[in-house]
């Protein structure tokens, strides 16, 4: 009788030489995702990646980021639109007229009164000068 001997491992070059490829590609595939999970997480208020409305603050956030509409201004904080404050009732005096502006708005004094916004006195045209000779 002749014993019949087989291999128990494969010993052909290209075996070993697929498995040396696949150990070759785990390892050179592990840092990459370690690098992913470990990258910090951006901020796209400094990097300019955010979509906040050019009228809005862009907060940091970990995911993402937040944006919030500035001071007279609507919206949701990606599309910001202004206020319109002179369509709101006394946001001047009775004696000024409300211009609306980008972000504000102005109260001008009407003809004969002088004083700031929201406080307009009725001229005195004897004291100005503005009076008729
Ligand atoms: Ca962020
Ligand atoms: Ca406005």
């Amino acid at each position: 009788m002749v014993p019949v001997t087989k291999p128990i491992f494969p010993t052909l070059p290209s075996a070993v030489n697929f498995n040396n490829n696949l150990f070759n590609r785990m390892t050179t595939t592990e840092p990459v995702t370690t690098q992913m999970a470990t990258t910090p997480e951006p901020n796209e208020c400094l990097t300019g990646t955010h979509r906040c409305d050019m009228h809005a603050e862009c907060t940091d956030a970990s995911p993402g980021y937040t944006c919030v509409c500035k001071a007279g201004y609507n919206g949701d904080g990606f599309i910001c639109e202004d206020l319109d404050e002179c369509a709101q009732p006394g946001r001047c005096s009775p004696d000024s007229v409300c211009t609306n502006a980008p972000g504000s708005y102005v109260c001008t004094c009407k003809d004969g009164f002088t004083g700031t916004s929201g406080s307009c006195m009725d001229e005195n045209e004897c004291l100005t000068g503005r009076h008729g000779v």
